[in-house]
């Protein structure tokens, strides 16, 4: 059987449920030879002189590295004369931006972590680039941050790739979660899996236990309680994984199940939580319900939240359903619910 490349899969998404207009693939398309291209350059590592740091700081506030600079260049680029965008907004920029008026503009609007677990990159850990799309609220000609704080319920098209032994990349259009490989001789993206299903229980729980000291009460008794394993309420052994990027912890959860948890901590009480909404929570949260898992930010379904600030962040649990069911029960518990 021929391998059914990116291209290929998408027409006949197109054909078997029509809602993948010529942009929208378009769009998908620019998206993937954009994570090639960015899979090519860290493949260089030291030889490629793109280590390091880039001697700047994004509007997080973090030092960027050359490879943060060098993805969200070759995004901005891949992305600007198709005319499929309305607009697009990245971690490493402050504010959206805007089509170059010489280009036409579509529809939809375009977010990104251009390259996110970069502090990995630098120790030849997996990175990704996580990506999310929105449709443009009708009548806007010149989006601005506004118009893109919509609940993550509203995206039509999500996605990352994982640039791992192999580049992978991972997408959902609403019909399920398919996954891509790289055939780097070729250059195409090949479909490896037409749908990824997470397994509802697991005993893998991926959390930076060295933050422990800073969890609220709820989140104590849920890892305490896997800690205990069979000695303890759960009955099963639990077994950890941090990788430290979210897309290579979220792709092994995709792969084989698991709990995910990035939670709000007392290191910063006036922030919800580390990962940002809009192109890292809601984007894998997508993928995750796509693939029969479940998404919250300890309280309620994370694509239900309305965004405030296009670069505000939130807790994250995500992953296998009934786990992630535990760990929120404990938490509205706690509040009262
Ligand atoms: P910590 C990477 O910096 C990131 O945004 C996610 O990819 C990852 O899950 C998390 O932060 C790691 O955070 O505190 O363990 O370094």
């Amino acid at each position: 059987m021929r391998p059914i490349s990116l291209t290929r899969y998408l027409i006949e998404q197109q054909r078997e449920h029509g809602h993948l207009n010529a942009d929208l693939r378009l769009l998908i398309e620019v998206v993937a030879r954009a994570c090639k291209a960015i899979s090519i350059a860290i493949g260089k590592g030291a030889i490629g002189g793109v280590l390091g740091s880039a001697g700047s700081e994004n509007v997080q506030g973090e030092v960027q590295k050359k490879l943060d600079v060098l993805s969200n260049e070759i995004l901005l680029e891949a992305n600007e004369w198709g005319g499929h965008l309305a607009a697009l907004a990245s971690e490493e920029m402050d504010h959206p931006h805007a089509i170059p008026n010489r280009y036409p503009k579509g529809e939809y609007l375009l977010l990104f972590d251009p390259l996110d677990g970069s502090s990995n990159i630098d120790v030849n850990i997996s990175v990704g680039t996580i990506f999310s799309v929105l449709r443009c609220p009708d009548g806007v000609a010149e989006p601005r941050e506004e118009d893109f704080l919509q609940p993550g319920a509203r995206q039509v098209a999500a996605g990352y790739a994982v640039y791992g032994p192999n580049t992978v990349l991972v997408l959902t259009t609403g019909h399920g979660v398919a996954s891509f490989t790289l055939d780097r001789e070729v250059g195409s993206f090949l479909l490896s899996e037409r749908q990824m299903k997470i397994p509802a229980a697991t005993r893998e729980f991926a959390i930076n236990m060295s933050n422990m000291r800073h969890w609220e009460p709820p989140m104590r008794r849920y890892i305490d309680e896997l800690l205990a394993g069979k000695t303890g309420p759960r009955g099963k052994d639990f077994n950890m994984r941090w990788v430290a990027s979210m897309v290579a912890d979220v792709h092994r959860i995709l792969t084989r199940g698991g709990i995910f948890i990035y939670p709000r901590d007392a290191r910063e009480p006036d922030k919800p939580g580390k990962l940002r909404l809009m192109y890292e929570a809601n984007p894998m949260s997508f993928i995750v319900e796509q693939a029969g898992g479940a998404a919250t930010n300890g309280h309620q379904r994370l694509l239900e939240l309305q965004p405030k600030a296009l670069h505000e962040r939130v807790a994250v649990f995500l992953g296998s359903r009934e786990e992630v069911e535990v760990a929120t029960r404990y938490h509205r518990e706690a509040a009262g619910a």
